[in-house]
């Protein structure tokens, strides 16, 4: 710590803020999307967060077919969880999130868990903790979801995740069923 310290200390000397900021790895983010094309909606996202140059992704989970949790008159899920490096702050990424989210028509005028063209969680962002109006992280509900578990499953490093523990440990305190996997070359969902 105190050499890192040091290390920022001498950057702000000489003038570097933008070298401040180090990359993070172990940034998890959720997919989900159940309108106008499901498995498209999320394939599109996860190539915007592949090209673009602030983020790097680093695995991508399968996709899956989920209930809708909340209103049940509505059609269910695809959903998919992708590991990201960056080393934007917790707050851009949000910020980012929600460009990428209006760039595929998300409406945010519908009840609460109802219908989405695309909604990207920011479930984890290595061992941080926040807790304030605009961002929760660890974020709401991790640990009860079917839909972020089972692809999280898929990617975690190690299944153990800061904060939240052994993935599979979770899941099989969930006891549902893994939900079904798509084959993304199946567009008919
Ligand atoms: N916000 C706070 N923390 C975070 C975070 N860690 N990541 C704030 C992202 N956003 C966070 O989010 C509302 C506000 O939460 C944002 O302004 C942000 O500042 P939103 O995306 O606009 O609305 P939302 O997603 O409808 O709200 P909420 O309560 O976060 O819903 P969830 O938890 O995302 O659940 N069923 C299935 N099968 N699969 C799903 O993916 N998703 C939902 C939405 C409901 N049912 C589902 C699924
Ligand atoms: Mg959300």
């Amino acid at each position: 710590m105190p050499n890192n310290f040091k290390v920022k200390e001498n950057l702000k000397k000489h003038h570097q803020p933008s070298l401040l900021n180090t990359v993070k790895r172990g940034i998890y983010i959720g997919l989900g999307s159940n309108l106008d094309n499901p498995v498209q909606q999320v394939l599109t996202a996860i190539k915007h967060l592949r090209s673009a140059a602030d983020v790097h992704v680093v695995a991508v989970s399968n996709l899956y077919k989920t209930p809708p949790m909340g209103p049940q008159d509505q059609p269910d899920y695809i959903n998919a969880v992708v590991e990201l490096k960056t080393a934007l702050s917790p707050y851009q990424l949000l910020q980012f999130l929600h460009q990428l989210e209006n760039q595929q028509d998300r409406s945010r005028d519908t009840e609460r868990w109802g219908a989405r063209t695309l909604d990207l969680d920011l479930l984890l962002y290595a061992d941080t903790i926040l807790n304030t109006d605009e961002l929760t992280i660890p974020h709401t509900g991790i640990k009860q979801r079917a839909f972020v578990l089972y692809p999280l499953h898929d990617i975690a490093l190690h299944k153990a995740l800061p904060l939240i523990g052994q993935v599979d440990a979770l899941i099989a305190q969930l006891n549902e069923p893994q939900p079904e996997i798509i084959n993304p070359n199946k567009l008919d969902v």
